[in-house]
């Protein structure tokens, strides 16, 4: 590794000791980039690495909520404005009682990268808090919404920062915030949050947009090494926004989903999975995966421990993870390299340690990074502030076009940068190295701020 980098490396992790995720996620970019460090010595001069590590801004604030049993509950929220070098501060919000500083900062860090790979005049942002959705009321969803956005809207806009959704924040919480923000602000301000309903200034195909984004870069992956979809087996973790329309796009481009899970456990059905049956149990009736079983006695269900994820047990030509990070470790790589797995392709963000990944790479299994490969939901984003700004609708095969459009490049940008500078076929080095490019020379433009 190139010592400028090594140097700043070192000083991030002393200085952020707390924070392994964000650590993690530094390192893994640091990793890629020393062939444009190399060639760039302004870069040190310029500080460009200690000032990508920093963030722009964090706010972090109380969110006290009544419960229905009227009884004083409080969260901790955050937002972290980690870039506007390029746009406007972009990234979603995830509620989740995992949520912490170290998550958020990783987050948000890795956000940057993903928007410059869009294309598109998007910063990069992340927020969300401790709060747990589930077993929540629908009214205790609201108040806690509510009140999360009381401190939330001083600090965003539709040129300043654009919140959307992530684990445990859709639909549902979005359109709550979004009521709050507008009674605050007084004015209709469309393009200050993202993933609408389309009933009130969403955009069509936004909720789809993750996961058909994931198969698209897949496909080309797949198209680039000779192969295709076709009569792949697939197995999907999580059963939430991004798996669920993974799943309907990889049925659609002919690959036969077998295993999907959630946070206690895995469906494997080796007829192929009935997605509108997961549809069902999750965006309806927000349930288990286990009441799969319910309706296909022939299906399995294995419980989760914490140390074990069923979904890489099983034998596939393709795994998607789609549900949290770290959920895909060495031992699983190991597992799915001895069942023949083809290809691997992050949806989720961080979902595979980078031993797992550099075990993958090593056994010649094709690898799809998660700031390339899930990057289809925030370039929809960004469509959808787009058309926020004209007051205009576009259908949803114009969306899913443009999306379509984005994600071929995306692959294509990531496949030139590993060979222009020689890594090829390594896309994780290949989106690293395309994404910083753009930043470290705007950043150079820019001046010191
Ligand atoms: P959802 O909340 O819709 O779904 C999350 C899914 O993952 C659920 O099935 C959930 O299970 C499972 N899950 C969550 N946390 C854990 C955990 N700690 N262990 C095991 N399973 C877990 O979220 P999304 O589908 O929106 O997000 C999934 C991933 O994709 C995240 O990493 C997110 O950052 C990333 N992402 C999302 C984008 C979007 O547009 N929504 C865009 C790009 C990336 P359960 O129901 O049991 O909680
Ligand atoms: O991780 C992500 O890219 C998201 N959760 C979507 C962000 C967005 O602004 O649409």
């Amino acid at each position: 590794m190139n010592s400028y980098i090594n140097k700043v490396l070192e000083e991030t992790k002393i200085k952020n000791q707390d924070e392994p995720e964000f650590i993690q996620a530094v390192s893994e970019v640091f990793n890629s980039i020393s062939p444009v460090i190399d060639v760039h010595e302004e870069y040190e001069r310029l500080a460009v690495l200690e000032r990508m590590v920093e963030p722009e801004r964090i706010v972090i604030f109380r969110v006290p909520w009544l419960n229905d049993k009227n009884e004083i509950v409080v969260n901790r929220g955050y937002r972290i404005q980690f870039s506007s070098l390029i746009g406007p501060y972009k990234g979603g919000l995830r509620f989740h009682p995992s949520v912490n500083l170290s998550i958020i900062k990783f987050l948000g860090f890795e956000q940057i990268f993903k928007n410059a790979l869009t294309g598109l005049p998007i910063g990069g942002a992340k927020g969300g808090s401790d709060f747990d959705p589930k077993g929540k009321s629908d009214f205790e969803i609201m108040r806690f919404c509510q009140s999360f956005m009381n401190e939330l809207y001083r600090h965003i806009g539709q040129d300043v920062d654009v919140p959307a959704g992530d684990i445990g924040v859709g639909a549902r919480e979005i359109g709550y915030l979004f009521g709050q923000y507008k009674k605050l602000r007084n004015a209709y301000e469309g393009g200050a949050l993202t993933g609408k309903d389309v009933t009130y200034g969403g955009s069509l195909a936004r909720k789809e947009a993750t996961g058909y984004g994931l198969l698209y870069y897949m496909r080309e992956m797949l198209k680039a090494d000779g192969k295709s979809l076709k009569d792949k087996t697939v197995a999907i973790s999580g059963s939430g926004n991004v798996a669920i329309y993974a799943c309907e796009k990889a049925m659609a481009m002919g690959a036969k989903v077998v295993a999907m899970s959630d946070s206690n456990g895995a469906v494997y059905h080796k007829n192929g999975i009935d997605l509108d049956l997961i549809k069902q149990i999750k965006e309806v009736k927000r349930g288990r995966i286990k009441e799969y079983i319910n309706v296909y006695p022939d299906a399995m269900y294995i419980e989760s421990t914490p140390n074990f994820s069923p979904i890489w047990e099983y034998s596939v030509d393709i795994a998607l993870p789609c549900a949290t990070q770290n959920e895909l470790n060495l031992e699983d790589a190991k597992k799915l390299v001895e069942h023949g797995v083809m290809a691997v392709g992050e949806g989720a963000n961080m979902p595979c340690t980078y031993d797992a990944i550099e075990y993958l790479q090593s056994k010649g299994v094709l690898f799809a990074p998660a700031k390339a490969a899930n990057a289809g939901g925030v370039a929809t984003s960004a469509i959808e502030m787009s058309q926020n700004s004209m007051r205009y609708y576009y259908t949803f095969e114009e969306v899913e076009s443009k999306l379509e459009r984005i994600m071929i490049n995306i692959f294509k940008n990531c496949e030139k940068a590993a060979k222009d500078y020689g890594c090829e076929g390594n896309y994780v080095a290949g989106a690293n190295i395309a994404a910083f490019k753009q930043l470290a020379e705007a950043m150079k433009m820019q001046g010191v701020v």
